[in-house]
């Protein structure tokens, strides 16, 4: 079967080469590589899809989203460590932080901007696994062009129009100000926003990556026109971001009761996982959606290295067809999956599944 959704691609997410993490102390190959889009755009060409090039889009929603000290420290983080020495000594080619300000760090003073590029580091990262590389910046900047122009597809000349983002690195663990999760730039909020400027009615995002979407939880905490919901392993079973992506986390102030997150234990695998998945998707229409962002992770497909859930290829199908069946004007952004034997595969399924609803 073919796939109808146009896959909106950019070469510049090649740019971004992390080079590994770091975790626990120890530098790691780490699992959010290059390969990854290539990977899924190959299988979908094959699979019939049209390919569009994401254009660059003017800075003003990713000026709404994100801090601008986040924005700055992105964009000249890399050359101001070059020029740090740092590379040299004591030998850290990328941006890695060594310290964090710690809420009992600063114990009530005010949280500045350190001067060294070493402290800097750590002023935006909440962790040490998302380092800064040379092209980091550019990649994440072209993801987030690539999610606008997929919500622009999307919402379209249809009103049943849908679009697939082909990006990384991936973005629902970047908040307002920070970064994290192997993500800089919060591709899924920029998506949700920018269905929100054109159709101006409530958006929802729901997030089906195996990781908590902490990133757009925050970003849209207080705000009640977009509601997000999350199923996703358990962060209270020894899973990232451990600390957020609680049941109890329901919105604040004017948000409350708009967002929602289903945390599952490890090894739920698809009927419970489904299960969840169609709860976020009845929420969302019951809650007034008229447009919808799907951050599609497929890490919580079985083998992934970085979850536990035990999701299967027809599991990501169903979830495609119970979304797609909700005829919303729907951008899908790729998140996490990381099982390089899978990953386009299950893309493929997910998209597979959502067309054959439409
Ligand atoms: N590799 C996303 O899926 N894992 N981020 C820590 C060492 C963190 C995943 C264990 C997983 C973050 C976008
Ligand atoms: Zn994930």
């Amino acid at each position: 079967m073919d796939i109808e959704i146009p896959v909106v691609w950019t070469q510049l997410s090649d740019r971004h080469r992390p080079g590994g993490e770091i975790y626990v102390g120890v530098h790691t190959p780490g699992s959010e590589v290059r390969e990854r889009t290539r990977l899924i755009r190959d299988e979908l060409e094959r699979a019939g899809a049209k390919l569009v090039g994401a254009e660059s889009q003017p800075p003003a929603l990713l000026e709404q989203i994100h801090d601008p000290g986040l924005l700055d420290h992105l964009e000249r983080g890399w050359r101001d460590w070059q020029a740090s020495g740092l590379p040299d000594d004591p030998g850290q080619p990328r941006v890695t932080p060594y310290l964090f300000p710690h809420p009992e760090l600063l114990a009530g003073e005010p949280l500045g901007v350190p001067s060294a590029a070493a402290a800097r580091a750590g002023r935006f990262a909440y962790d040490t696994m998302t380092v800064i590389g040379e092209g980091t910046w550019e990649a994440a900047r072209a993801g987030v062009d690539a999610a606008i122009v997929a919500a622009e597809l999307a919402f379209g000349d249809s009103p049943r129009g849908a679009a697939y983002a082909c990006v990384r690195p991936p973005g629902h663990h970047a908040t307002r100000g920070g970064f994290g999760g192997s993500c800089y730039l919060n591709n899924s909020a920029l998506a949700a926003a920018r269905l929100r400027e054109m159709t101006d009615a409530r958006v929802a995002v729901i997030d089906v990556d195996a990781h908590h979407g902490n990133g757009t939880q925050a970003i849209f905490r207080a705000d009640p026109e977009v509601l997000t919901g999350s199923v996703h392993v358990d962060p209270g079973a020894g899973w990232f971001p451990h600390y957020v992506g609680f049941a109890r986390e329901t919105g604040h102030g004017p948000g409350e009761g708009a967002n929602r997150n289903l945390p599952l234990a490890p090894g739920t695998g698809d009927g419970r996982w489904l299960d969840a998945v169609g709860t976020l998707a009845d929420w969302a229409v019951d809650g007034g959606a008229r447009a919808l962002v799907v951050a599609l992770g497929v890490d919580a497909a079985a083998g992934d290295p970085e979850s536990p859930l035990e999701v299967s290829s027809d599991g990501y199908r169903a979830a495609g067809e119970r979304l797609g069946a909700l005829g919303l004007p729907t951008a899908i952004v790729q998140e996490g999956g990381y099982d390089l034997s899978r990953l386009a595969t299950l893309v493929r399924s997910f998209l597979e599944g959502f067309s054959s609803a439409r």
